[in-house]
């Protein structure tokens, strides 16, 4: 312990001497007023000095270094374990141990949310932040395999989950929620994942560049000679359609083979039977035998497959009639009035029907692989037992795709900025928000401060009947012949005049760049996205012909057979758009995100070439704008730095006085008055609101926090004397 005591002290005086060429650690020590100038200027000093992570009060900013800085050893980690907030330099870990001691001492669930855009280092945060509970968590032996499977749980879902884009190597191409479980002493028992809709697109087409999802690749590096033989697979991923489209895919820093061998060892980690791979690695050479499938147009303009090479290795490892098979990618079923009418299909669709069965597969795969964790990560022993009714805590932890803007931005970024667009909104709603109405319902005298909510743009893409998606869904189900331009059409007629909207006809003095015939472009909060309505309206719609649904629902492959379930051909209704289930997806996310204690992890991108060491001023000061930090930090320096409840804070804090020690019998309020009278609170350092305590530094706090630990020493000395004296 005094080791460790000294190692921070050390850090802490080195951290004072060096200031001037490290800058502070808290943007609310700056001692120029809050300009953005002097913001980016303390940001970029620790950077050169590899310090990636600096705090707004309790936000943590943390800037991507691209380079391994060696600072997430395990003595880091013990480092962080148990220590005062500001005691250290800033850390996630720091973030992770504060969400954890708080959930402990007040048995409430946490949540740390990670923002920022592609790239930015949201991913690796949280894996960080996991590993840190792993690590420093109390653990009982027969937990450590709920531990690893939690760990591993996350190469298994980056392999098929992420892929290089030109903004990220390892970009995630789905959103994901994971609740990390504990018991009420602290242990972790197991976990929970949801996962946001998957870019299934990219199985199909990728921009070039850029790569399809890494299991692909991973399968063909590094899986070996027997499995590929097995399911009819070469090694090259030139010879693969789906693959080769995108020039340069092969220029990935990513290891495929060091991959592969970590995901096939957590899959053994997680449940995977010997059956469940065979499945599963059929279902990946399927699509990869799918995208070879080649038409042919026949004399009466119908589509026909010359080759069928590739249907028969599908069918065999789907385990589907290949005549079926064959007949579905190249017909459809037509309900007349009594009966069903089989139409060959013209060649696009035919392209369109096999790209559709490749998306459908894989997304559906991706949704029983999520299952499949989760039900490796449920706890059996306390679902099932006594413990059912004790205490159970969770801290949620949110990593997201970022925000994005390409040359060429279609459906998929269009909901991935929704996406944050909504993420922000909850961040405004609990931060500038609601600290300020905080104060206001407190009782708390406060100089407001104006800031940008961007629910303006949120409505406008969401709102029921008038906003984008609505629309969209208009033109997906309404009778007669819609299109992509019908579509922008219709936003021009209805959203044309809003302010965060504009298209070629209705640009206004706000455009910069040019926007195209098919084109409409939204000012998101973190900048202006340009979208092509190509494709719109079939990824939304999401089609999949019912004669191929048909062939998936009769599958023999285990995991099919979960995935398409005969009933689905039973009901005739059609089922929500990809818009409208995205955006009940996301309000669901909000609902469990609002409903636990935050702590903010904002990750700032560097430069645009994924370069070490390379600050790119006009980007990152571009980041501080729309991240709403400047904004965090008045509303922090005008501020409280800590608030707690009054039972909260007497709760912790009784025994360093008389009165309140060992119980207080009158209301909280008057209690903790008591307190800090008693232990000398000075009135500039604090302020009493309705229903809670309003500390204004950080150092108030620390040295509350060390006098409560020196008086539980002296009362545990006090105690064991007493014993020896018996
Ligand atoms: V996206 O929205 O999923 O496209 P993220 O998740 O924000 O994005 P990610 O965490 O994947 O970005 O980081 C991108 C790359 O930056 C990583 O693959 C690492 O190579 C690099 N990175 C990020 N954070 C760190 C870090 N703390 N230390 C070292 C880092 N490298
Ligand atoms: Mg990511």
């Amino acid at each position: 312990e005094e080791v460790r005591r000294r190692h921070i002290r050390l850090h802490m005086e080195g951290a004072l001497t060096a200031r001037d060429k490290v800058g502070v650690q808290d943007f609310v020590l700056l001692d120029a007023h809050t300009s953005e100038s002097a913001f980016l200027d303390n940001l970029r000093k620790r950077f050169r000095e590899n310090l990636i992570y600096t705090y707004i009060g309790t936000l943590l900013v943390s800037v991507n270094p691209y380079q391994e800085l060696g600072i997430y050893t395990l003595s880091q980690m013990e480092l962080y374990q148990g220590v005062n907030f500001f005691e250290l330099p800033p850390h996630v870990y720091a973030i992770a141990d504060n969400a954890y001691r708080m959930m402990c001492s007040e048995l409430t669930n946490h949540l740390i949310l990670i923002s920022g855009e592609s790239g930015a280092g949201k991913t690796e945060a949280s894996k960080k932040i996991l590993q840190y509970f792993a690590m420093t968590c109390p653990m009982t032996d027969s937990l450590e395999i709920a531990r690893d499977r939690l760990l591993l749980s996350n190469p298994v879902l980056e392999a098929f989950g992420n892929a290089k884009t030109l903004r990220n190597d390892n970009s995630s191409r789905f959103g994901k929620y994971m609740d990390i479980q504990f018991d009420f002493k602290g242990i972790p028992i197991g976990g929970h994942i949801i996962g946001y809709l998957i870019e299934k697109s990219r199985v199909v087409y990728q921009n070039h560049g850029e790569r399809n999802f890494h299991i692909f690749y991973q399968l063909l590096e590094g899986g070996e000679e027997q499995l590929l033989a097995y399911l009819g697979l070469e090694r090259d991923p030139q010879l693969y359609r789906y693959l080769a489209q995108a020039h340069g895919a092969n220029e990935s820093s990513m290891n495929d083979r060091n991959d592969w061998k970590t995901v096939s060892n957590a899959f053994a980690v997680i449940d995977f039977t010997e059956d469940d791979l065979e499945n599963l690695f059929g279902i990946i050479a399927s699509i990869l035998h799918l995208g070879n499938v080649c038409f042919r147009e026949n004399h009466q303009g119908c589509a026909t497959i010359p080759v069928i090479n590739e249907i028969k290795w599908i069918a065999k490892l789907l385990g589907v009639q290949p005549s079926a098979l064959l007949e579905a990618l190249t017909h459809r079923k037509i309900e007349a009035q009594t009966e069903e009418v089989i139409c060959p299909l013209t060649l696009e669709n035919s392209v369109y029907a096999r790209d559709a069965m490749a998306k459908a597969v894989y997304g559906r795969t991706f949704t029983w692989l999520v299952n499949k964790i989760n039900s490796s990560l449920v706890n059996k022993i306390w679902e099932t037992s006594a413990w059912e009714f004790t205490k159970k805590t969770v801290i949620g932890l949110l990593d997201i795709y970022g925000f994005e803007v390409f040359d060429k931005n279609g459906f998929e970024q269009f909901c991935i900025n929704y996406c944050n667009e909504k993420l922000q909104q909850l961040l405004i709603e609990r931060t500038l928000k609601a600290e300020q109405a905080e104060y206001e319902m407190e009782g708390i005298e406060w100089e407001p401060i104006q800031y940008f909510n961007n629910k303006i743009i949120c409505d406008l893409v969401e709102e029921r009947h008038k906003g984008i998606i609505s629309i969209l869904d208009e033109e997906c189900i309404r009778p007669g012949p819609a299109s992509d331009l019908s579509f922008l059409e219709k936003l021009e007629e209805k959203v044309g005049k809003h302010a965060h909207f504009q298209t070629r006809k209705l640009a206004g003095p706000k455009g910069r760049k040019r926007i195209g015939w098919m084109e409409f472009r939204l000012f998101h909060y973190a900048g202006e996205v340009t979208y092509c309505t190509k494709g719109f309206l079939e990824k939304n719609s999401d089609l999949l012909y019912r004669h191929l649904k048909e062939v998936l629902c009769r599958s023999r492959n285990g995991i099919l057979k979960e995935c398409f379930l005969a009933a689905e051909l039973e009901n005739r209704r059609r089922s929500p758009t990809v818009g409208t289930q995205f955006k009940t997806s996301l309000s669901s996310l909000l609902e469990i995100l609002i409903s636990k204690e935050p702590s903010y992890i904002r990750c700032i991108k560097p430069n645009e070439r994924k370069e070490p060491s390379k600050f790119d001023d006009f980007l990152i000061r571009h980041q501080i704008k729309y991240l709403g930090l400047m904004e965090h930090l008045r509303v922090r320096r005008a501020g409280f730095a800590y608030r707690r409840k009054y039972e909260h804070f007497l709760q912790r804090y009784k025994s360093l006085c008389p009165d309140t020690w060992p119980h207080w019998r009158g209301p909280p309020a008057e209690g903790v008055e008591r307190l800090i009278k008693y232990i000398g609170y000075k009135p500039e350092e604090y302020k009493l609101g309705r229903t809670k305590i309003f500390i204004r530094f950080p150092r108030t706090l620390f040295a509350t926090e060390d006098a409560f630990e020196f008086s539980k020493h002296q009362l545990v000395a006090r105690i064991q004397a007493t014993y020896k004296a018996c």
